[in-house]
């Protein structure tokens, strides 16, 4: 695998003498690789190469197209902007100008596709957060993102993955999926899906608001987890947000709600104790306060109005997905052990409980922060 690796990483368009390659362990879906060069100037510089889980993305040129459109749009607005602050995710294209490194896999005869990004320098990334700072600058980045993204036209973006955040749909799967019961799980999880299907009532509500064009397409991350904001490791403000995989037409509420459930849990996706896990209302006022203060002006009061109904669709949505990978034999999401999707599910519905519970207060806030926000803008443009 060393030497295979290497060789990839030798065809990407990198003037330098590659050193040495690290795998990295994180992530559900694609692999993660560091590679070191030493650059002509003679200093050493990483890059990051990722191998593309076609299962999940079955048209990779696709996906890159997406992420490079993005990446290039957010590259020339944060040069127009005088932003020296935010430093931007680019791909880096192979020798012969193409977005991918092509792979022949001599067993299966099927190829496989690497692709290659500049690292963001001196920066970390969280698995889970309980510093207020780091949790208001997720929100800030990721409502940074859309703001970017707010003009870019929706149309433009090819839908990579089918329905990835039609929640009925994949309520609607994971029903004949529990009746097929290929692995024979389904008894097994019986409580769970009982309770799962206690919080099913507002799976069709974003969902059913687009279809009206009640609220907008736009441009979206779709993958809002805390990992994936880079965050400066010497000031601790956020620097760029990455894993641009998912971004395609679709919902903001579903970015705001994802990125509310990852950041917000006081414990880990997969932590095992549930008595650890819940919503920290804390950490949720931070995220808020971060976001808006981005999007503020952006939105559309239906989408605010919706906003805290997008925490618990997509935590639903979430605890389902993971069950039914859990029921199909683990065929999705990448497991380190045994139950581990099962666990990840139970997580996610211990957690739903407590959004559940915590409703009224979150929607409280949000409506209080989005006035505020909304009043101290107009004043600051009254005043100018
Ligand atoms: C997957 O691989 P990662 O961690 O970036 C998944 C997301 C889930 C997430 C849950 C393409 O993302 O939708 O929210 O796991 N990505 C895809 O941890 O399915
Ligand atoms: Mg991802």
């Amino acid at each position: 695998m060393k030497k295979e690796i290497n060789n990839i990483a030798d065809q990407f368009n990198i003037n330098g003498e590659l050193l040495n390659v690290e795998c990295k362990n994180n992530g559900n879906i694609n692999r993660t690789y560091i590679a070191t060069y030493k650059m002509e100037d003679g200093s050493e510089k990483c890059f990051i190469i990722q191998k593309i889980n076609t299962t999940v993305f079955k048209e990779p040129y696709k996906l890159m197209k997406n992420i490079s459109n993005v990446t290039s749009f957010i590259e020339m607005k944060t040069q127009f902007c005088g932003d020296n602050i935010h430093p931007c995710l680019s791909v880096i294209k192979n020798k012969n100008n193409k977005l991918l490194v092509e792979v022949l896999d001599e067993k299966t005869g099927e190829k496989q596709y690497y692709r290659a990004y500049n690292c963001i320098e001196n920066s970390i990334s969280y698995d889970v957060s309980t510093d207020k700072q780091v949790v208001y600058n997720v929100g800030a980045a990721f409502g940074h993102f859309q703001r970017l993204l707010s003009d870019y036209d929706a149309d433009d973006l090819e839908t990579t993955i089918p329905d990835f955040h039609n929640t009925p749909k994949r309520f609607d799967n994971f029903m004949s999926d529990i009746e097929l019961d290929v692995c024979d799980r389904s008894e097994e999880v019986s409580q769970e899906i009982i309770t799962l299907l206690k919080y099913r009532g507002s799976k069709d509500k974003i969902v059913n608001l687009l279809k009206k064009g009640t609220i907008p397409v736009r441009v979206t991350h779709n993958d809002t987890k805390v990992n994936n904001v880079m965050m400066d490791k010497k000031t601790g403000d956020y620097l760029t947000v990455i894993d641009l995989d998912t971004v395609m037409p679709g919902s903001a509420l579903y970015d705001y709600g994802d990125g509310v459930r990852s950041t917000c849990s006081t414990a880990a996706e997969d932590e095992r104790d549930l008595s650890k896990v819940e919503l920290n209302m804390e950490l949720f006022t931070e995220y808020t306060k971060g976001y808006l203060s981005e999007m503020a002006d952006y939105l559309t009061e239906d989408e605010v109005c919706n906003m805290g109904e997008s925490i618990r669709v997509i935590t639903f949505e979430l605890a389902l997905r993971f069950l039914n990978d859990y029921i199909n034999g683990d065929t999705y999401f990448k497991t380190k052990y045994d139950k581990h999707n099962l666990v990840r599910a139970r997580n996610q519905l211990k957690l739903l409980s407590d959004i559940d519970k915590k409703m009224p207060d979150i929607n409280k806030f949000i409506l209080e922060t989005y006035r505020k926000y909304k009043h101290e803008n107009k004043q600051l443009i009254k005043n100018k």
